[in-house]
């Protein structure tokens, strides 16, 4: 297909966010050329309003994946840049109504109006594209950059968020604050997966790309999907990178025993997984620490998924698959948990291909001691911790919008990821996550011994049944 120029900035900046780690080859030097001003639009009450009252498109993976195929030609790229187009104005407008109906004296508070302005921005960058239809690769370009700017925009939403609730907690209630975050972040997991997903798609149709490494275009990945991906391996990855926080924070770092399955490979978006297992592990790692046991190892268990039962794997998206009895005890704890307001949040979810594959659980198991009973009812509340109030501030300090850019972002949940704990975000987040292609997050903990954590996923394809 014909090939366009476009600002190398953008392919820089994908790569950090988007990207599997071993493909990421950027250099600062990339982002030392600056970026060329996009066109925007001035945004008026009445343009929200339009937007937000079209219905919200339901994603399906299907959608996802339909344009993913290689080779990409051209007229696919354009009909992914248009389906793209087609679903995101309407998403922004119904995040700005909704941030625009919490109590007043909230939005006001200097980080959440950073985050409504956030909006306002991607929004005026959208809006002189609503409506239109991108005919050109020339177009396709322009709107690639409109994309890489709303990843790049929000990539630090989820400090910037739980600084101003906190501050904003006198006057919101901690309800009414998991209500709010749970769909805003769950919107915001799929609303950033289009943008990525038409992003990897256009890097990806330009095969001689000097800064791209291979595995964009290796055959496995679908965009951002990843049909070859290692549950294993990313577990490995976590643990040095959990391994490095601990050890500055404690002087000491447990270590993790893989078992199980550990050549098991699925579809999933390796990005979301990395996410998901950082965050348990940083659990598991601080309880073991803190309960002076760092001897004892973190078992981690990969466990494949037998056969899905055909008359379970509806399309709602929001049904458990059954698991037939190997997995059973787990199965009974893990859909314990996402059975829990499920119907609520269907809306965020991605609904799944008629034969998704089964997927797998991975039971995290560590010998930190357990959860007290009075804690366990809080853990899913977003902003809930036991790490205490000066270790949770100074797990925020510096860490909002001043931040320098090359260190903002670090995977799908942005900037939560520096510290060990105290965001208090790491449990409700990682559930979305899990749950956004209709997986889930079950805690079981065995007070004054340890935590199982079982984290189930379902295989994303099977893609080409399509
Ligand atoms: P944070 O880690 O920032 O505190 P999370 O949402 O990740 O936020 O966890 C909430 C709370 O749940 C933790 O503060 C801790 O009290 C408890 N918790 C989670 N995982 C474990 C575990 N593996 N062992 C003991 N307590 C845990
Ligand atoms: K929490
Ligand atoms: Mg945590």
């Amino acid at each position: 297909m014909a090939q366009v120029q476009r600002p190398l900035w953008i392919q820089s900046q994908f790569i950090r966010q988007c990207c599997p780690r071993e493909s990421r080859r950027t250099t600062r030097s990339l982002f030392s050329r600056g970026r060329r001003p996009l066109t925007t639009a001035a945004v008026t009450d009445n343009d929200i309003t339009r937007l937000a009252s079209q219905p919200l498109h339901p994603l399906t993976l299907a959608d996802l994946v339909r344009h993913g195929r290689s080779p990409l030609t051209t007229s696919q790229l354009l009909t992914s840049a248009n389906f793209t187009l087609s679903i995101l104005p309407a998403r922004l407008a119904h995040r700005i109504q909704s941030l625009r109906n919490l109590p007043f004296i909230v939005v006001s508070n200097p980080h959440i109006s950073q985050i409504h302005s956030n909006y306002i921005h991607s929004f005026s960058t959208l809006l002189p594209w609503a409506e239109k239809e991108i005919k050109t690769l020339e177009e396709e370009v322009k709107f690639a950059e409109v994309m890489a700017d709303l990843v790049q925009t929000h990539a630090n939403t989820i400090s910037i968020l739980a600084r101003g609730f906190l501050e904003a907690r006198k006057y919101i209630s901690p309800d009414d604050v998991t209500r709010f975050l749970d769909e805003h972040l769950r919107a915001r997991i799929g609303t950033r997966l289009i943008a990525e997903q038409h992003l990897a798609l256009h890097f990806s149709s330009q095969p001689h790309n000097e800064v791209m490494h291979e595995s964009e275009n290796t055959p496995g990945y679908i965009g951002v999907i990843d049909t070859n991906l290692k549950p294993a391996k990313i577990v490995q990855h976590c643990e040095n990178v959990v391994g490095e926080l601990c050890e500055l924070k404690y002087g000491v770092r447990p270590h993790v025993v893989i078992n199980g399955e550990p050549d098991y490979t699925f579809a999933h978006v390796p990005v979301h997984l990395e996410y998901i297992i950082t965050e348990l592990l940083k659990n598991a790692f601080r309880a073991t620490v803190e309960s002076g046991k760092e001897r004892e190892p973190i078992e981690v268990t990969i466990a494949p998924l037998p056969e899905i039962m055909p008359e379970n794997s509806g399309q709602d998206g929001n049904e458990r698959p059954h698991i037939t009895n190997r997995t059973q005890g787990n199965e009974d704890v893990a859909s314990k948990a996402f059975t829990k307001n499920a119907a609520s949040r269907s809306a965020y979810q991605m609904l799944p291909l008629a034969h998704s594959t089964p997927g797998v659980t991975i039971r995290i198991r560590d010998r930190g001691g357990g959860i007290a009973p009075e804690t366990l009812p809080h853990i899913w509340d977003y902003s809930f911790t036991t790490f205490n109030d000066d270790q949770a501030s100074s797990s925020l300090a510096g860490r909002s919008s001043g931040m320098d850019a090359l260190h903002a972002i670090s995977g799908p949940g942005g900037d939560g990821a520096h510290s060990l704990a105290g965001l208090g975000y790491g449990l409700p987040l990682g559930r979305a996550y899990a749950e956004y292609f209709g997986g889930g997050i079950a805690v079981q903990s065995l007070w004054g011994w340890g935590t199982d954590v079982y984290l189930s996923l379902r295989g994303v394809g099977s893609v080409e049944e399509d």
